[in-house]
Parts: structure tokens; C-alpha cells; sequence
């Protein structure tokens, strides 16, 4: 007799920040586990998860993915979205943790096997002034890291995104409205190339820099910050521009060589099929917690692929490490695989949600145990109960609101 999903459950915890995690359990005694996290929304996808798509759930095959991911997307009428792509996702993961178990093996292996022995991941150095900034690097080099992403501040501004003042950065903020940050794009437009020329040049020419611009630039100017970039050889320059606007990062081609990356905030392949159709990007950075799952990031990934687009999916901290692990499996078995985004984790999450996967000398593996390779520790998780906390908003310095 097939199996069936007899329960699922939303479990959310707050270890250092908030996690939206899916389980379900089957009648042969399987657990899957999930990740529906969005950011400063995670109370919307846990209510999607649990008053909306957990009673469908109950009684189905877990054998059967795709018609699972099929009958939630179709069936919901309201098609993509970031809370529904988000529940979805973590109904997908389940599935996929829950068939590897059945199957007794880890999940990379359902997906073909491994096309490489290691997958290579970037982390963050931020700090406001040159010199720590250089610092910062150096000692995320000697964590065995081969690849960076750089971020400094800007004179005349008190807040920039990604740079912090000392410690783990983490972009949500505890409180129960957004903090709200300054911004000013010609400042940081005068300052940025300099520092990351002069990063480059204290780094030499191997390691592989990384830049994130969080959608704040018009077409022109991110066009002229890519051209100025060009003597650091980045690896990419991440959302120069807001992704909308799709047809923006044509003009942004046609006047650099610096390579582009985006779809961070991206949930399905309509959400990236021009860009990838179009040429216009090097690597597309949607995460499997967010744009549907394995299942539709391995459409994301095959599309992609025929353009010589690389897969490089976004892994900040607000990706749980049931979602990462994921990823890290996707990345073991997908050709076109560029690079994995590890932000890395409070300790504490490490210790609510155990896993299989490890991070040595810059490159990421998701171990060999049966499934995804992540479990939750519940009575651990209950102790972290979740906190509202939220990403700042941004404003200019005239007061308009602008990208955060
Ligand atoms: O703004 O994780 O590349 N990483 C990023 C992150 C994102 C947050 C959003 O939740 O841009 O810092
Ligand atoms: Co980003």
C-alpha cells in the first residue's frame, strides 16, 4: 500500500532570528522538513502553510511531488507570490526530504547523482571604513572562503545596507515596525568604485569579489558603476537595479562587462525567463525556499542553462538551514551551478536544526544522510518563540521612500 501524509505541522522558532520550518509526517512513520521563511513575513506564510494548504495535505502520497507542487500551484488559483511560492516551496522540500528517506538515500542522489565533489560558496565582509573593511576579508580568507562579497559604507550617510558595526550581521531587525535607514545614490556612486578597486588591489587577482547593490540604482547609473567595477574583475555585481523593470538590465549590458546577477526576490520562472531568454545575466539567484522548491528550481536551472546562466541561489541567514541544505544538494547535482551564498547562521541555529551539511576550505557538501539532511530539534525550537522583526525600509535624504 502507498504511503500517506497523516499530519503537517508549521513549527516556528526564533533561534537568533525566525524560521518558518513545514513538517509533515507520514502513515510509515516518515518526517519531512521544510523551509517557508520570508523575511519580516513569516506569521503570512506559517498561516498559508497551516489554514490553507496543511488540510489539503492530509491523506496524500508523498510519493507524488509534482502533483503535489501541481495540484497547490494550479489549485490555488492565485498563482505565484512570494507567501504562496514560500509555502509551496516548504511543501516541496518535505516531499523531496520524505522521498530520500523512503528511498535511503540523500537527496542530490534522486537528482541524478553528483556532478561535482564540492560546491563553491561566497560570504559577506562589510565594515564602514576601508581598513576594516580590508580586515574583514582577510579574516574570511583564512576561514577558507574563496570567494567575497564586499560592502562599505558612505561618507555622509549613517546607515548603508550590508555593512554593520562589528558582530554577525543580520539585516532583520527585532521591533515591531522596520527600522528606517537613509539613503543617498550619488554618494554611494562617488565612494563605492574606490573601494572596491582598492579591495581588489590589496587582495590580489584569485580571490573572487562580490558586490551588492539591493536594487537602488537607475539603468544609467548602475550602468556607469559596472563600467567603473570593471578593473576590480568582480565575480558579479548583484541587483544593480530594481528586477521589474526587466528590460533595465539590457541597457546595464550593453554597457559592461561586469557580470550581473539577480533574482533574489524572485518566486517563479516567468519571474526570470526574459532575463535568462534575453542574455541579460550572468547568474540567477532565486532560493529554493522561495521560488517553489527543488522541483521548480531545477526548471529555473535547465532553462538557464541553455544560456550559459549560472544558478547561484540566494543564502542569507533568513534561509533556515533546512532550506540551505537543500540548496547545497541542488548545487551538488545541477551542471550550470555557480556559486552558493552562505551567509552562515546564529550558533543556535545550528543547534535547533542539526544537519548533514558542512562548510570546508570555501566549498559546501550536503553530507550523505538519507533525505535533506536537516532535523529539528522541537523542544529546542520551542524555547525561541517568534519575535516580530523586520528589514529596514529606506528613505532619501528629501524624505521619499526608495528600495530598501
Ligand atoms: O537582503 O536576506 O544577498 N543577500 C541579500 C540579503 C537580503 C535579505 C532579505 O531577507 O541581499 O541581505
Ligand atoms: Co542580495
Amino acid at each position: 500500500m502507498t504511503d500517506r501524509i497523516i499530519a503537517a505541522d508549521v513549527i516556528l522558532t526564533s533561534p537568533g532570528r525566525n524560521y518558518v520550518t513545514l513538517k509533515l509526517r507520514t502513515a510509515d512513520g516518515l518526517t519531512g522538513y521544510g523551509d517557508a521563511t520570508v523575511n519580516g513575513r513569516e506569521l503570512a506564510a506559517a498561516s498559508y502553510l497551516r489554514d490553507h494548504v496543511a488540510p489539503l495535505l492530509i491523506g496524500l502520497d508523498p510519493a507524488r511531488i509534482e502533483d503535489t507542487w501541481q495540484y497547490l500551484y494550479r489549485g490555488a488559483y492565485w498563482r505565484r507570490g512570494p507567501i504562496t511560492m514560500a509555502a509551496i516551496s516548504a511543501v516541496d522540500l518535505a516531499l523531496w526530504d520524505i522521498k530520500g528517506k523512503t528511498a535511503g538515500l540523500p537527496v542530490y542522489q534522486l537528482l541524478g547523482g553528483a556532478v561535482r565533489d564540492r560546491v563553491l560558496s561566497y560570504t559577506h565582509a562589510s565594515a564602514w571604513e576601508l581598513p576594516e573593511l580590508l580586515d574583514a576579508i582577510d579574516a574570511r580568507r583564512a576561514d577558507g572562503f574563496k570567494a567575497v562579497r564586499a560592502q562599505s559604507g558612505v561618507p555622509g550617510l549613517e546607515t548603508v545596507y550590508g555593512v554593520h558595526a562589528g558582530g554577525g550581521y543580520e539585516p532583520a531587525k527585532r521591533g515591531a515596525v522596520p527600522v528606517t535607514e537613509s539613503w543617498d545614490t550619488d554618494a554611494y556612486l562617488r565612494h563605492v568604485p574606490d573601494v572596491l578597486n582598492a579591495v581588489r588591489e590589496h587582495v590580489g587577482p584569485e580571490l573572487a569579489l562580490l558586490h551588492d547593490a539591493h536594487h537602488r540604482l537607475t539603468p544609467q547609473q548602475a550602468a556607469r558603476l559596472g563600467r567603473s567595477l570593471e578593473p576590480a574583475n568582480l565575480f558579479w555585481l548583484e541587483d544593480v537595479t530594481p528586477a521589474e523593470n526587466q528590460e533595465a538590465l539590457r541597457l546595464v549590458r550593453q554597457h559592461t562587462t561586469t557580470p550581473l546577477a539577480i533574482g533574489e526576490v524572485f518566486n517563479s520562472i516567468y519571474d526570470c525567463k526574459d532575463l535568462i531568454t534575453g542574455q541579460l545575466i550572468d547568474y540567477i539567484r532565486v532560493a529554493v525556499a522561495h521560488a517553489g522548491g527543488i522541483s521548480h528550481l531545477r526548471n529555473i536551472f535547465a532553462l538557464a542553462d541553455l544560456y550559459q546562466v549560472k544558478a547561484a541561489p540566494h543564502g542569507p541567514s533568513d534561509v533556515s538551514p533546512v532550506s540551505f541544505g537543500a540548496s547545497v544538494h541542488v548545487g551538488l547535482s545541477t551542471i550550470n551551478f555557480g556559486i552558493q551564498e552562505y551567509m552562515g547562521y546564529d550558533a543556535l541555529a545550528h543547534e535547533v536544526f542539526p544537519h548533514s551539511w558542512s562548510f570546508a576550505d570555501g566549498y559546501l557538501h550536503p553530507g550523505d544522510a538519507p533525505g535533506l539532511g536537516v532535523e529539528v530539534d522541537e523542544a529546542l525550537a520551542a524555547k525561541f518563540p517568534y519575535e516580530p522583526a523586520y528589514l529596514p525600509v529606506a528613505r532619501r535624504l528629501d524624505g521619499s521612500m526608495t528600495d530598501w
